[in-house]
C-alpha cells in the first residue's frame, strides 16, 4: 500500500454502516492514510499496514474524524437579500402571500438579474466561507434567481467559479422551474416551454448543470409541468431532483421517485404513498429543517415513516435568502434533532453519507473508505454526537479537501 500521510491517534467515524450508528473504528486509537487526493487506509492504530515508514504522520491527539460535510440544497448565488420582507412576514405577512403579490423569490430574481457574474461570485463567497469553516467540503448550488437563459447560466458560471476560487466541491443544479417571472404572467406552460428548451440549452451547451431540479408546488409549478422539465433533463442525460411537498402536497414526491430522482426535498406535506414510492426507488429525502423554522411552520415531515420504510435521510441548510437564510451546516444538524426529532447519528449520517448519495456521489464522498476523496473533517470533540448538540459554537480544527 502506498501512503504520503498517516493521521495517527484519532478517533474516526467513518460513517459507514456497522455496528454502531457512526461506523466508529474499535479500539483505543485510529489512523486515516492518505495517497494524494484518496483515503488509502483506515482502521485502528494497532492494524496500521507495516511499510508506511516514510509517509509523515499527522498526530490527532485523540481528536474525532468525520467525512467532510456534505450540504446537498443550497441557494447560495443570488443577489440582495430578504432582510425586509422578514420584518414584514413578522408583522403577519406569510411567504405565500408575499411571492403572490410579486416578493419573494421574485424580489430575489430581480436583485439577480441586475448583478454581474463577478457580484454573484462576491456576494456568495462570505456565505460559501461560513459552510466551509464549519467543516463542509462539498456543496450543492442551485440556479433559480435568473429566469432566463442567460442569467441562469450566469448563476451557474458563477457557482462553477465559486469551486476554483475556494478549496471545496460545488456541485451545480438547473432549477429553472423555480418560480414564474413576470413577462410569463398567466403563461406557465410558456415559461415551462423556455425551461425545457432554451434554457437546458443553454446550460447544457456550456456542461454548466450537474442535475435539474423543480419546485412543485401550489405557488409554482404542478404536477404535469414538472413532469415536461424532467423528461427534458433525462433526455440530456441529466439527473434531476425536487423540491416537493414543502407548502402543499401535489403528489411530487411520488412523480420524482417514478422518474428516478436523486431526492425530493422539503417533504413537510409528504403522505404515505409518497413516502413508500421513494422508499421503492431508493430517492433520498432530503429534510431541511432551516426552512421548517425560518418559515416558522408547524407541519413536520413524517420522519417516523421515513425510518420505518427505510428511506435515507439527509439534512441540509437550504441556505437561501428567502426562506433560511441559514450558513451553519452544524446548526442544521442540531434543528434536524431538535425540530425534527432526528437523532445526533442521523443528523451527521444525513450531512455525510446520505448528502453524498443525494447528489449521486455516493461512491466517491460521503463515508471515510479506501479509494474515497481524502475530504474529511477533524473536531475537537469527545464524541461525534456532540457535533449536533452545541448551537453557535464551531468544534472544527482542521479541514481536508482533496487531500488538501
Ligand atoms: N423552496 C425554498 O425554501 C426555497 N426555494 C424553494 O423552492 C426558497 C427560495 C426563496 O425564497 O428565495
Ligand atoms: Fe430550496
Amino acid at each position: 500500500m502506498e501512503a504520503d500521510r498517516i493521521l495517527v491517534d484519532g478517533r474516526v467515524a467513518t460513517m459507514e454502516p456497522g455496528p454502531d450508528a457512526y461506523g466508529t473504528v474499535a479500539g483505543g486509537g485510529a489512523a486515516v492514510a492518505l495517497a494524494g487526493e484518496r483515503i488509502a487506509w483506515v482502521g485502528p492504530m494497532d492494524d496500521l499496514p507495516t511499510g508506511l515508514g516514510r509517509a509523515e504522520r499527522i498526530p490527532l491527539d485523540g481528536r474525532w474524524v468525520t467525512p467532510g460535510l456534505v450540504d446537498c440544497h443550497t441557494h447560495l448565488v443570488h443577489g440582495g437579500d430578504r432582510a425586509r420582507e422578514f420584518e414584514l412576514r413578522l408583522e403577519g405577512a406569510s411567504y405565500e402571500e408575499l411571492a403572490r403579490a410579486g416578493g419573494g423569490i421574485l424580489s430575489t430574481v430581480r436583485a439577480t438579474r441586475a448583478a454581474s457574474e463577478g457580484e454573484l461570485v462576491a456576494g456568495a463567497l462570505p456565505r460559501l466561507d461560513a459552510l466551509i469553516a464549519e467543516g463542509a467540503t462539498t456543496v450543492e448550488v442551485k440556479s433559480g434567481y435568473g429566469l432566463t437563459p442567460d442569467d441562469e447560466a450566469k448563476m451557474l458560471r458563477a457557482a462553477r467559479r465559486l469551486g476554483r476560487e475556494r478549496p471545496v466541491g460545488i456541485r451545480t443544479t438547473l432549477l429553472a422551474a423555480h418560480a414564474l417571472p413576470p413577462e410569463f404572467a398567466g403563461d406557465p406552460d410558456g415559461y415551462v416551454d423556455l425551461c425545457c428548451g432554451p434554457i437546458l440549452d443553454a446550460v447544457a451547451a456550456e456542461g454548466l448543470a450537474d442535475a435539474v431540479d423543480a419546485f412543485c408546488d401550489r405557488i409554482a409549478f404542478t404536477r404535469a409541468q414538472t413532469e415536461r422539465v424532467f423528461a427534458a433533463a433525462r433526455a440530456r442525460g441529466l439527473p434531476v431532483k425536487l423540491h416537493a411537498e414543502q407548502l402543499s402536497n401535489l403528489g411530487g414526491a411520488a412523480l420524482a421517485a417514478a422518474m428516478g430522482a436523486l431526492s425530493a426535498d422539503h417533504l413537510e406535506h409528504l403522505d404515505d404513498p409518497g413516502a413508500a414510492a421513494m422508499a421503492a426507488a431508493g430517492t433520498v429525502a432530503v429534510l431541511l429543517p432551516g426552512a421548517f423554522y425560518f418559515l416558522r411552520e408547524t407541519k413536520l415531515p413524517p420522519v417516523e415513516i421515513l425510518r420505518r420504510l427505510g428511506v435515507p435521510i439527509a439534512i441540509s441548510t437550504d441556505l437561501n435568502p428567502g426562506s433560511s437564510p441559514l450558513s451553519s451546516p452544524l446548526l442544521a444538524m442540531n434543528m434536524a434533532c431538535t425540530l425534527f426529532r432526528l437523532t445526533p447519528a442521523e443528523a451527521l449520517t444525513g450531512m455525510t453519507r446520505n448528502a453524498a448519495r443525494a447528489l449521486g456521489l455516493g461512491d466517491e464522498i460521503g463515508t471515510i473508505a479506501p479509494g474515497k476523496r481524502a475530504d474529511l473533517a477533524i473536531w475537537e470533540v469527545e464524541r461525534p454526537g456532540e457535533l449536533a448538540y452545541r448551537i453557535g459554537f464551531n468544534p472544527l480544527w482542521r479541514r481536508l479537501w482533496s487531500g488538501r
